[in-house]
């Protein structure tokens, strides 16, 4: 009987852990939007965030020529349903004195990934069509704004409760200078329209355009075309980008965790039966 019941408790232990470690890889990324690269957008939890590399172009200024963009959301839980979060590195720190005009980064998403639904960019993104959304980041300013194409205009979609606006870069000697050559933002999915599973896709579009406020070379990431970003429930938007550095995509592996601990957990069921079978 003491043996029985040593070998139900070793078993019960061993659903538990594995129970808690699935909970853990389950578990999405947040990102605290301070401007400051913290180790989690290198990925946690089997979720690595998506990446787009950009070249050091000649005809921008290196305080805002785009050298990465990292990209990546939280879970979808409920309104507002998570965030989407960016990190913005440039190949120098960013500098929010030199220019005259306030500097800008649109990000331009093709959300349900139909080019019949939203408008077509000129003049930035690549001129690429579809744009549902559009965000607006403004860090010497420290606001966001978010509009969507409602057919005939882009409209601005106010904050909802719970929702989130955010950009920053770090400058603790507040001279204008980030001390570090990141920008971070953050932007809750609901003001995106991605409010369930089924907005929540594999394959949006996505253009960036950095116009750094100063007549020389903007950045566009890509150079050309769009990447694409996928979203996943409750692991992320990870993803791959087109660009030379695809990134893992991690969906799969809470999934192939799971099936693990599945066969661990049936295997210890077994053995216990076996032993009762045995020692009766
Ligand atoms: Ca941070
Ligand atoms: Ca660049
Ligand atoms: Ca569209
Ligand atoms: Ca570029």
């Amino acid at each position: 009987m003491i043996h029985k019941a040593r070998r139900f408790s070793i078993a019960f232990t061993v659903a538990i852990v594995l129970a808690l470690s699935i909970v853990a890889i389950a578990a999405a990324i947040t990102i605290v939007v301070d401007g400051i690269k913290e180790p989690t957008w290198g990925g946690s939890g089997g979720q690595v965030p998506g990446a787009v590399l950009d070249p050091n172009e000649a005809a921008i200024d290196d305080r805002y020529d785009i050298k990465v963009i990292s990209y990546t959301n939280d879970a979808l839980g409920s309104a507002p349903w998570g965030h989407l979060y960016f990190l913005f590195e440039s190949y120098s720190n960013f500098d929010s004195i030199y220019p005259v005009a306030t500097p800008q980064i649109i990000v331009c998403m093709d959300v349900d990934n139909k080019t019949s639904t939203g408008t077509t960019a000129s003049g930035y993104c690549n001129d690429m069509a579809g744009i549902d959304r559009r965000i607006y980041f403004f860090p010497s300013l420290g606001t966001v704004t978010v509009q969507r194409w409602n057919g005939a205009a882009f409209v601005v979609v106010p904050q909802p409760s719970g929702g989130m606006r955010a950009v920053a870069y770090d400058d603790p000697s507040a001279s204008g200078i980030a001390d570090m050559p990141y920008i971070e933002g953050g932007v809750d999915l609901q003001s995106l329209g991605i409010i369930n599973t089924a907005t929540c896709i594999g394959n949006m579009q996505v253009a960036v355009y950095y116009d750094n406020g100063i007549i020389d070379g903007e950045d566009q990431i890509p150079d050309s075309g769009t990447f694409n970003m996928s979203c996943g429930n409750p692991t992320a938007v990870t993803l791959n980008s087109l660009q030379a550095q695809p990134v893992n995509t991690s969906p799969l592996l809470p999934l192939a965790l799971v099936g693990g601990a599945a066969v661990i957990l049936i295997g210890a069921v077994f053995f216990t039966r076996r032993s009762r079978k045995h020692t009766a």
